[in-house]
């Protein structure tokens, strides 16, 4: 074998490439995703476990995010993005996830769901305003979308804003909102007197709004979840976004994130299937490695091959992505399938670690109880596959 062959095998391996998709990546997707890898390596890995046991976000990785540009890679530079293309963006997103699904959370949130809608139906003004802050890291925004009754069916939603001459009054609340309470902005959904779905963008320190946290969450331990509660507060016309009004606005917000969750996914899926290889080679049982018994090869070779799926489903999605084509139903499709992928890679790669796979000696189980969210957030795994189903039958499961 010559020393090239020799050498894209071991990174085959070591990246756990299986398919060699690296080829299919441009040279600067290959930075992207190595700077990031680096970044998790020596800011996230180490720290993740203790910050996850003791339930709290490691709010010093907010700037660290900005530095390697995880929030909006695929928005122009200019209004604080990374310039780069839907491809950049995802392979970013799997090397966060690979840390963890809350690190991941605190970029889609910021990037795909807080950035992305002020610059997609935003005013100049409010570009000019929070964007580049945003960008930097300086500024941190949350999405508020869900409320306590209305969670699968936005659309219902309460929250509503009445007139008062150059300002709105807002009523109502959110529930489940990633990073509020350590938000200085909110974008929050609410219906205007019309009863038409708006967005506007809500300020810390405007009377009459709080962010309570939501505590006792087994499952994205590292990431700050917590209410919004609007109580008559004054929020000045000009925050409220020119350019949209229906549930499309927040919808397309989502369809950005769910993409960026369903290369994600892909990377927590590896991080369990690595460290589940590894153990399996280094764990001897009746004085053999476990890996060498029939039934730990059989749960290797189906994580692999599950995961090697899920890697071509992202890429083509990239590629649909990059030319204006990923459809909301494609897009569902491969974050259902991808998302439940990771989660049973995780419950396999932790029956391999043995009684060690419940501890936070090893990733899987943190995983595990991350992706438990991650199947539910953004669409439930449910709704993402009723979406399939209207696509494919023209029948509307949800009227
Ligand atoms: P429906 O009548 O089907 O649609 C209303 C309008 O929206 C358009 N649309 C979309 N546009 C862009 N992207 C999408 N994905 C879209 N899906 C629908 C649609 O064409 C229509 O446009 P128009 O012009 O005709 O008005 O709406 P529906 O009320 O029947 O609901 C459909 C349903 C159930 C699929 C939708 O409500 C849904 O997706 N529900 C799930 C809710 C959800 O995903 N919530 C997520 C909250 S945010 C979150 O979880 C962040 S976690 C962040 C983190 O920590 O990472
Ligand atoms: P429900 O909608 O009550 O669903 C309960 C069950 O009923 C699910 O299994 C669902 O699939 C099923 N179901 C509902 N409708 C149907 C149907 N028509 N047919 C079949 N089954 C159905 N939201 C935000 O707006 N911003 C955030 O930043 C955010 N971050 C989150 C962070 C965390 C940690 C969590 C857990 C959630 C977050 N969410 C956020 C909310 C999340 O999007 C919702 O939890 C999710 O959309 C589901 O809503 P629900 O919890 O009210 O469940």
């Amino acid at each position: 074998m010559n020393q090239k062959a020799q050498s894209s095998k071991t990174d085959r391996y070591s990246h756990h490439d299986y398919y060699v998709i690296d080829d299919l990546l441009k040279e600067d997707h290959l930075l992207a995703r190595e700077a990031v890898r680096e970044w998790v390596k020596s800011e996230v890995s180490p720290i993740i476990e203790d910050y996850a046991e003791r339930a709290e976000c490691p709010n010093h990785l907010f700037k660290g995010l900005a530095e390697i540009g995880a929030y909006g890679p695929s928005l122009p530079v200019e209004y604080g993005g990374g310039g780069m293309d839907e491809m950049a963006y995802g392979v970013i997103m799997q090397e966060l996830e690979r840390g963890d699904s809350g690190i991941r959370s605190m970029a889609s949130v910021q990037g795909s769901l807080v950035m992305f809608p002020i610059y997609k139906f935003g005013s100049e003004e409010q570009k000019r305003k929070y964007l580049p802050k945003l960008g930097s890291g300086e500024m941190i925004g949350c999405f508020g979308l869900t409320e306590p009754d209305h969670g699968s069916n936005p659309g219902g939603m309460q929250t509503h804003f009445t007139d008062d001459g150059d300002h709105v009054i807002l009523n109502g609340s959110k529930m489940w909102i990633t990073n509020s309470p350590v938000a200085d902005i909110a974008v929050v959904w609410a219906k205007n007197p019309e009863g038409k779905i708006q967005g506007l963008i809500v300020e810390r320190g405007m009377e009459g709004f709080s962010a309570p946290e939501i505590h006792g969450k087994w499952s994205l331990r590292a990431s700050i979840t917590g209410e919004l509660v609007f109580e008559d507060v004054r929020v000045p016309k000009s925050n409220i976004f020119p350019n949209v009004s229906g549930l499309k606005g927040p919808l397309s917000c989502l369809s950005k994130a769910r993409y960026g969750i369903a290369w994600g996914a892909v990377g927590a899926a590896l991080d369990c299937y690595d460290s589940a290889l590894r153990y399996s080679l280094e764990r001897k049982q009746f004085d053999k490695p476990i890996g060498q018994f029939q039934l730990t090869q059989k749960k290797l070779a189906e994580m692999i091959t599950e995961i090697t799926k899920a890697q071509l489903l992202v890429w083509r999605l990239g590629n649909l992505a990059n030319e204006g084509k990923a459809t909301p139903a494609q897009i569902s499709m491969a974050k259902r399938n991808n998302v439940l992928m990771a989660l049973e890679c995780a419950r396999e790669a932790r029956q391999i670690h043995g009684g060690m796979g419940i501890t936070n000696e090893y990733p899987c189980m943190r995983h595990m109880m991350n992706l438990e969210t991650v199947l539910t957030y953004e669409g439930t795994h449910d709704i993402h596959l009723l979406i399939t189903g209207m696509d494919v039958t023209g029948l509307n499961a949800f009227k």
